[in-house]
C-alpha cells in the first residue's frame, strides 16, 4: 500500500481507495470492487463527505434494529473486508450479529482470503463457506446459510446489488443497507437505507450500539416504530442539493 501522508487534505479518501486497491491485490476484493468504490466517492464528494443528520437517524434506527433482533447477521463482501473489517467484528461484537461472508463474483479463494481477513481482526465465527440455503436469485449471492442470512429477521447489507435487497425485503426481513447513492435501487429497497460512507456508518453505528445497548428496550422500540425511511432518503436528496448550492454559492463572484 502507498503511504499516505496523514496531514494530505484528502487523507481519508485516498486511504480508502489505497486499501481497496490492496484488496484487489491480496485477491479479495473483486476488480469490479474498484468501480464500486469509485462511484461511492463520488456520491461522497456531492454530500461533503459527512455522517449527514439523515444518515445519523438512520444509523440509529439501524442498530436500534441489530439490538432488538432475534438473529441479526451482518453481510460482508470484497469491499467491505478491505475497507472496515475490524469495524464490522466490533459492530458485531457490540450488537451480537453473525457475520456471513456472501459474494457477488463469488470464488472459493476469495470466500477464504475474506474469512480469514475477519478471523485475523477477531472474528470468532464467520459463516458464507458452506451454503446450504438458497435465495431466489439467479447469481452467486443467492447461497447463503440457513442459520444466517436465510433465516435472519435483520440484516446489514452493506454495498448492496439491489437484486438480493429486494428478495431479503420480499422474506420480510428488515433490511439495512449502507450505499451513498440515495437514488440507487438498493436504496429505494431497503427497510433502513443509510446514505453515508461504510467506514463512518460503521464507526457511527459501533458508537451508537455502545451507548444504545443500555437503553430500555421500549425506547429502541420507539425508534423503529416512529423511523420513516422515505423521509431519509428525500432528505439525503435535499443535503446533496442544500451542500451543492452551497459550493455554486461559494464559486460565485
Ligand atoms: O465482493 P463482491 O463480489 O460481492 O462485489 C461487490 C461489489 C461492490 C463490486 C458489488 O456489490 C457491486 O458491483 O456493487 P455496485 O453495484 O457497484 O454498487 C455499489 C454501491 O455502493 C454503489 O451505489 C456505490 O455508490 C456504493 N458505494 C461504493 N463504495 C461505497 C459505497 N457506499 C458507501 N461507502 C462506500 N465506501
Amino acid at each position: 500500500m502507498t503511504d499516505i501522508p496523514p496531514d494530505h487534505p484528502r487523507y481519508e479518501s485516498l486511504l480508502a481507495r489505497e486499501k481497496v486497491a490492496a484488496g484487489v491485490k491480496m485477491g479479495f476484493t473483486s476488480i469490479q470492487g474498484l468501480i464500486a468504490q469509485g462511484r461511492g466517492e463520488s456520491f461522497d464528494y456531492l454530500l461533503g463527505e459527512r455522517s449527514t443528520e439523515s444518515a445519523l437517524y438512520a444509523e440509529r434506527a439501524a442498530v436500534a434494529a441489530l439490538l432488538l433482533a432475534e438473529n441479526p447477521v451482518i453481510s460482508v463482501n470484497g469491499n467491505v473486508a478491505a475497507l472496515a473489517p475490524e469495524k464490522v467484528v466490533a459492530l458485531a461484537d457490540l450488537t451480537g450479529a453473525k457475520i456471513e461472508v456472501n459474494l457477488f463474483h463469488r470464488t472459493e479463494t476469495r470466500m477464504h482470503l475474506i474469512i480469514e481477513q475477519l478471523k485475523a481482526c477477531g472474528a470468532s465465527e464467520v459463516l458464507g463457506k458452506n451454503p446450504d440455503a438458497s435465495l431466489d436469485l439467479s447469481h452467486d449471492r443467492r447461497l447463503v446459510e440457513s442459520r444466517g442470512i436465510y433465516s435472519a429477521d435483520v440484516v446489514l447489507v452493506p454495498l448492496e446489488d439491489g437484486d438480493r435487497c429486494e428478495k431479503l425485503v420480499e422474506m420480510e426481513k428488515i433490511v439495512i443497507t449502507i450505499d451513498l447513492n440515495p437514488l440507487s435501487r438498493t436504496s429505494r429497497m431497503a427497510t433502513i437505507s443509510i446514505v453515508d460512507n461504510l467506514t463512518r456508518a460503521l464507526g457511527n453505528m459501533a458508537k451508537f450500539a455502545g451507548e444504545m445497548r443500555k437503553e430500555r428496550k421500549d425506547e429502541l422500540v420507539n425508534l423503529i416504530t416512529s423511523y420513516d425511511n422515505k423521509k431519509v432518503l428525500s432528505e439525503a436528496i435535499s443535503e446533496i442539493q442544500e451542500h451543492l448550492k452551497n459550493l455554486a454559492a461559494e464559486v460565485e463572484y
